[in-house]
């Protein structure tokens, strides 16, 4: 059994389900190996849209309930794979409080500006005055969280917060990657530079939580190392 809250045990059981959540040898981005990965995309199944919708709403419902002066009025979800999670986790905060959460609207942005018919380059709720939250799945160097930003700003919204599923907990790459030397991660720097909440369904240490049951020994043995070498300072 885990000390995990019901709904983050919920959630990675449905990640174990969608396949999105593996452990085993991984080359990311940064050309760190990992022993782990998650693939937010595979939650396409009508079962595990629910399941991932019901989670996002689940950690903004948490945020409120600790901290009540935490409002938001727009779930913004950047094009293309924040459309989706935007629309469903909207639904899914009406089914758990429609009272406190049914007036939240959700909004994406167009990739290509379209200059005729309604115009503009946002769909769904105006963002002008309004207190925006951005959905995605996850963030790794942080570019394009810094466009949805900007994007909030460009149309008169302020930024509140952002929920994304997996927080690594990884400090930034460097040339040299395993010098010791600890420093913020991606989502640190977006923390101190715009001084709002980057919350997370889910971060390094829950999913180390649940592989002690659920992953074998070495993989588990795999995530520790991996996360000694690699934590973010914050
Ligand atoms: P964007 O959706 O373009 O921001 O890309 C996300 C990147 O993060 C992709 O290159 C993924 O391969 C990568 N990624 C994950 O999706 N999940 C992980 O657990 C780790 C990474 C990563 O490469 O750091």
């Amino acid at each position: 059994m885990s000390n995990l809250p019901a709904y983050k045990a919920a959630f990675l059981d449905a990640c174990v389900s969608a396949d999105a959540l593996k452990f085993g040898t991984f080359t990311l981005k940064s050309k760190r190996i990992s022993p782990y990965f998650f693939n937010a995309g595979l939650f396409h199944r009508a079962d595990l849209v629910r399941s991932i919708s019901s989670a996002y709403a689940q950690t903004l419902a948490s945020q409120v309930s600790e901290n009540p002066s935490f409002e938001f009025d727009v779930v913004f979800g950047p094009a293309y794979k924040g459309i989706p999670l935007a629309a469903t986790t909207v639904d899914k905060l009406a089914d758990i409080d429609v009272k406190k959460f049914g007036n939240v609207s959700y909004s994406f942005n167009r990739k290509e500006a379209k200059d005729h018919g309604e115009g503009g380059n946002i769909v769904g709720a105006p963002l002008k005055g309004k207190k925006i939250i951005i959905v995605d799945d996850v963030i790794t160097a942080g570019t394009a969280i810094r466009e949805a930003i900007d994007i909030i700003k460009k149309e008169g919204g302020t930024l509140v917060g952002i929920l994304i599923a997996v927080d690594r907990q990884e400090k930034t790459p460097s040339a040299t990657d395993d010098d010791g030397t600890p420093r913020p991660s991606a989502i640190g720097e977006v923390r101190k530079q715009y001084g709002i909440p980057v919350l997370s369904i889910l971060c390094l240490d829950d999913i180390i939580e649940f592989a002690k049951s659920k992953a074998s020994e070495e993989e588990f043995k795999k995530l520790l190392e991996y996360r000694e070498k690699y934590r973010a300072s914050d």
